[in-house]
């Protein structure tokens, strides 16, 4: 009989939570029902060529290489066996992986599934300090790194107390001009090594239940905490939101912003547009002007990012006909990793014709498990539950409060919140529900209504303000780019309602603005939730996941009380 596992190094393993602190796991789709041997590999990028589907066009960089899925295969056979043969990697390992999203981080990442090991995905822009965090806690013993940043993370790994220190490989380094001397003194690159491996790779038969990636959360303060996935885990995410709620096609172009660190990008960007054998184009830099560009050029068909990203996008977007209403390719578009406005929404739809499909996901969920297509959207909703995840909005002690109360969302279904070795797994994991640390109001009819973070909840004079309602009244004011609303300490009402708010180029900062724009929350919603403190900013603090930091608007705050 094999052993349950395939993995040789059993640190995962050994730092999984406890079975009773574990979210209880439910598989209530028949494509949910896994074999005990599993490797996403298998199922994402060897089953295409094995299935006569090599030649389709698979990952791309608009200025970089164009790989089929043949191709792509070759590639990352090459570094799986640079990985076993060169690095010494054996099951279980974990190797970090440094990079702007581009096609030669695909290789990298399915080269350490097909390996058996764990793939510890960075963002680019974290410095030395934060991925030195993450190679002790993740016990980092091989990394993979773009040479344009290895700068960083030498000084990260020369730093970390990791008793097995990183090897460092690093990829994309500009041809040296004087070869025969740079050889002597840097190590080989990955291309270099690569070059001596042209066998295939046979995919490590990986158990089901083996953990395949750590996923740091992102944003939060503190100590980072990082998430395990099982190759189980990565396959379901491909059953659930792809099929039943986003529906796209093999022919379908994906594009977006979303760091393939962050699972955001990674199910969105690579795991759904390979699971169909549909193709992806990976952007290094995906700000909105970036995006707004190679969706044109690319003639991008599904686009992956948040929702201030399509807020800035929408003009543009409008400009050079984007949308298949207006002959151009792109037809579906997915917003998460924060609340969409029910004004960002309106707006897009305006300028594409396109219905955003919003969804919340986790990095502790692995991806989305509330959303609606396009067909049951509903503006100021985020949707109803993803097939294959069950929610539901309870109260303090975990009991289903009735339709229409506000309460904390838990869910559950086949991926859910596994800390490596960290006690804060009984915050998010309680009686075997996940909870999201986010408030929100369920419909008559099902629908699940984001109000706020848990933590941020304004409540002023005894009134419950959720902050996203009153930045959707503000974005709708033609004066105004970007905001945020928090809550801050007020001796008379508890708390008050403060706006920060980043003016559109040209419009003013004065107090007539503050009026005016007071007014207009008044004449809008409920007068209680207008902003009685209104505060303008160049730029609001976001993490790079595009997710606003309202931690650090606090923070900014509690500094400045006296
Ligand atoms: C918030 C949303 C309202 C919410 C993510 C899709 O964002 C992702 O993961 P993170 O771990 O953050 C999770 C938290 O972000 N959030 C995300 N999406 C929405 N709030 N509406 C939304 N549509 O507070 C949640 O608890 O960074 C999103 C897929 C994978 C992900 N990791």
């Amino acid at each position: 009989m094999k052993p349950t596992t395939a993995h040789v190094d059993t640190f995962a393993r050994d730092h999984l939570p406890a079975p009773d602190a574990q979210p209880e796991f439910r598989f209530d789709l028949p494509e949910l029902q896994f074999p005990e041997r599993l490797n996403c590999a298998t199922e994402l990028l060897d089953r295409h060529v094995k299935e006569g589907r090599g030649g389709r066009p698979c990952v791309k960089a608009p200025n970089g290489p164009a790989w089929t899925y043949a191709e792509l295969q070759a590639q990352a056979d090459r570094i799986a066996h640079v990985l076993v043969e060169d690095c010494g990697l054996v099951p279980g390992n974990r190797v970090l992986l440094r990079a702007a999203n581009k096609p030669m981080l695909v290789a990298c990442w399915f080269a350490v599934m097909k390996a058996g090991g764990i793939a510890v995905a960075t963002m680019p822009m974290l410095r030395a300090k934060e991925l030195g965090q993450v190679i002790d806690k993740a016990q980092v013993t091989i990394a993979l790194c773009d040479a344009a940043l290895r700068s960083e993370l030498k000084a990260a790994a020369a730093a970390a107390s990791s008793t097995t220190p990183a090897r460092i490989v690093c990829f994309g380094a500009a041809a040296p001009r004087r070869p025969e001397r740079s050889e002597g003194s840097d190590p080989p690159s990955l291309e270099t090594l690569m070059s001596r491996h042209d066998a295939p790779f046979r995919t490590v038969d990986t158990a089901a239940t083996d953990t395949c990636i750590l996923a740091f959360t992102s944003g939060t303060t503190g100590q980072p905490k990082a998430t395990m996935h099982f190759h189980r885990d990565v396959m379901a995410s491909c059953v659930c939101f792809p099929p039943h709620v986003l529906r796209a096609e093999p022919d379908d172009v994906f594009i977006g912003s979303p760091p393939l660190a962050f699972t955001f990008g990674l199910g969105g960007l690579t795991l759904f547009p390979m699971h169909i054998g549909a193709s992806t184009v990976l952007l290094e830099k995906a700000g909105p002007p970036d995006l707004l560009e190679a969706i044109a050029s690319q003639r991008a068909t599904v686009c992956f990012t948040a929702p201030t990203s399509y807020r800035a996008m929408a003009a543009g977007a409008r400009e050079k006909k984007l949308g298949a209403r207006d002959g151009g390719a792109l037809r579906k578009c997915v917003a998460a990793g924060e609340a969409l406005p029910a004004a960002t929404r309106a707006l897009w739809k305006e300028s594409t014709g396109i219905e955003i499909v919003d969804g919340i996901g986790a990095t502790e969920m692995f991806h989305i498990f509330i959303s609606a297509d396009e067909a049951q959207a509903r503006p100021g909703a985020t949707g109803l539950v993803v097939p294959g995840y069950r929610a539901r909005v309870v109260d303090d002690h975990g009991n289903e409060v009735p339709r229409g109360t506000i309460g904390r969302l838990a869910v559950q279904g086949p991926t859910g919140c596994r800390y490596l070795g960290d006690p804060r797994q009984a915050d998010y994991v309680k009686g075997g529900w996940n909870y999201t640390g986010d408030a929100y109001v369920q419909s008559a009819d099902g629908y699940f209504v984001y109000q706020s973070r848990t933590d941020d909840m304004i409540i002023s004079a005894g009134y419950n303000i959720a902050a996203v309602e009153v930045e959707d009244v503000l974005l709708r004011h033609e004066a105004v780019a970007e905001c945020a609303v928090i809550g801050v300490a007020d001796d008379e009402r508890g708390q008050i309602v403060k706006a920060f708010v980043v003016l559109r180029s040209g419009q003013r900062g004065d107090e007539a603005m503050v009026k005016a724009l007071q007014d207009f929350v008044k004449a809008t919603v409920a007068p209680y939730k207008y902003p009685r403190a209104v505060e303008f900013r160049e730029a609001l603090p976001r993490t790079e996941t595009g997710k606003l930091q309202r931690f650090r608007l606090r923070s900014s705050e509690l500094r400045r009380a006296p």
